[in-house]
């Protein structure tokens, strides 16, 4: 059981005990372990990473989470991911962990997931002013250069949800990942972008659904093989899987988009964690474990797949 001021799973976690849990993990293991700094955010936090890297040449993954604010179910998943990485002894697990280079945010969006503890449970935005309004904040994740603001994919105006920006990369938080990505695109080549609700797996496209990437078949084995694995689990939870526009909406300037078309990133997932309404984005603590045991195990089976590709 934890009480407020300590990390851990049965609740969720401000980003200063984040911070301070990934200090604590930094230093325990050293060798494994590597700090990264993405950027700053407009407020002026660092946005930060943890590398996992047991042995040289493995394939990359990248994991993006908590780029909305009030999606906590990502970040409190993407924790538990990378204590299990470090101290599991089950099987898949070790092999999972040891056999990739890991690249995990687990909180992008610093300045609006510090608001969503404070001030607004259900803000989803950044937290930089509009020049030509009095509204907050854009969309980071319509915020990308890549369609950016295409096909009704995104709002013009300022006090929209899905607002998506001034201009291209207009946001520190996204301009700084965006240079994060490039850094390491080489040693990438699948993306993850975590995110909440609805249980869906979402491949680009988000700017269009008239047309489909050129991998959409393998991509969709790929996401055929995350769901399976979660039902495989006692909870019952079913994801469906297909293109973000196809499935879900249209929207432009995603993270997803912009690195498997524009940084050639092959494999670019959104995942869609739980639940599909009852609670939404404030899904109760008790979720946290079952949910982050369902990604750890679809992400196993996703890996496993993109090695028949
Ligand atoms: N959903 C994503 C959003 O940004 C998405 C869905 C992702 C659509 C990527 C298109 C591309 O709207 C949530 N819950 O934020
Ligand atoms: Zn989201």
């Amino acid at each position: 059981a934890s009480r407020d001021g300590t990390f851990g799973w049965t609740k969720y976690n401000s980003l200063a005990e984040i911070y301070a849990w990934l200090d604590d993990i930094l230093a325990a293991y050293p060798t494994i372990t590597e700090s990264f700094i993405v950027g700053q955010s407009y407020e002026g936090r660092t946005i930060r990473g943890i590398k996992i890297s047991y042995k040289s040449n493995n394939p990359g993954v990248l994991i993006e989470s908590n780029i909305h604010a009030r999606e906590w179910i990502t970040s409190a998943t993407a924790t538990w991911l990378i204590n299990e990485f470090l101290t599991s002894t089950d099987e898949l697990v070790r092999d999972l962990a040891e056999n990739h280079d890991w690249y995990i945010v687990p909180v992008l969006n610093v300045d609006g997931f510090v608001y969503t503890h404070e001030k607004d449970r259900m803000w989803r935005k950044t937290r930089q002013p509009s020049e030509i309004s009095s509204c907050i904040g854009a969309d980071p994740n319509r915020n990308y250069d890549s369609h950016w603001m295409e096909n009704e994919g995104a709002s013009s105006n300022p006090c929209a949800e899905d607002y998506g920006g001034p201009k291209p990369f207009s946001e520190p938080e996204i301009q700084a990942m965006s240079e994060f990505v490039i850094s390491i695109k080489d040693k990438i080549n699948v993306l993850l972008a975590f995110h909440s609700y609805s249980q869906l797996l979402l491949s680009p496209y988000g700017h269009t659904k008239e047309e489909f990437p050129p991998n959409f078949d393998d991509m969709m084995e790929v996401a055929k093989a995350y769901g399976d694995a979660v039902e495989s689990l006692p909870y019952g939870t079913v994801y469906r899987y297909g293109s973000a526009a196809g499935i879900l909406y249209p929207a432009s300037g995603a993270t997803i988009d912009w690195a498997y078309n524009e940084q050639g990133v092959e494999i670019s997932y959104t995942i869609e964690f739980r639940d599909t309404g009852r609670y939404g984005f404030i899904l109760p603590p008790v979720h946290i474990i079952p949910n982050a045991e369902e990604a750890l195990i679809g992400i196993a089976a996703l890996l496993e797949k993109c090695k028949d590709l």
